[in-house]
């Protein structure tokens, strides 16, 4: 396979569906026959990054370590896709400084809070409307929205599949495919 590998860095609240994307970008992948490894809450902070709570200064330490097992697996030759708030633009930067020029496609997935609100797949917002979840992106702590991503994709206008097609399209034109 002649591609290049890199890191698929996906931005975006609790709810604007990163992990779906990442999930349906990888499956159109596969097809292509292109190595991919997804890296995200359930494998990470669960297991490497059980230890960090949502403070700024822990999401900074997640998103370091997120950065460097996602320079492992490119140098390893693997296309790896991340799918993590990564709230802070001075945490993404300090990411993407971990590779070089072309290699950290930084993804936003733009949905508003207002839609991820009333998406509310595990009942969270709610909880942090409530008070039981504290420091909750949207609600009780910042998102920084990305100033110069590679690529922003809106979920709430286009389908999953318009979607995961348009970032595909993406990697054909930047010669990463
Ligand atoms: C934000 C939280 C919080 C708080 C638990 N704030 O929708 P989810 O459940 O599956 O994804 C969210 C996930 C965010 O973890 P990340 O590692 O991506 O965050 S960061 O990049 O900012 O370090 C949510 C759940 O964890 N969750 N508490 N307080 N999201």
């Amino acid at each position: 396979n002649q591609h290049k590998s890199c890191v698929l860095w996906f931005t975006g609240l609790s709810g604007s569906g990163k992990s779906a994307l990442a999930n349906e970008v990888e499956k159109l992948l596969y097809t292509k026959g292109i190595r991919t490894y997804i890296l995200d809450g359930d494998n990470i902070r669960l297991g490497l990054n059980k230890n960090l709570s949502f403070s700024a200064e822990d999401r900074k330490e997640n998103i370091r370590r997120i950065g460097e097992v996602s320079k492992l697996f490119v140098d390893a030759g693997i296309l790896v896709l991340t799918a993590f708030i990564s709230p802070y633009e001075s945490d993404r930067q300090m990411a993407r400084n971990l590779f070089s020029v072309g290699e950290f496609i930084e993804i936003y997935v733009n949905c508003s809070l207002e839609v991820c609100e009333k998406r509310d797949p595990k009942g969270l917002y709610k909880k942090a409307r409530n008070g039981e979840i504290k420091d909750f992106t949207g609600i009780s702590a910042p998102y920084e929205t990305p100033s110069s991503p590679e690529l922003s994709i809106d979920t709430e206008k286009y389908t999953l599949k318009e979607t995961a097609e348009s970032i595909i399209a993406y990697l054909i034109q930047q010669s990463v495919l």
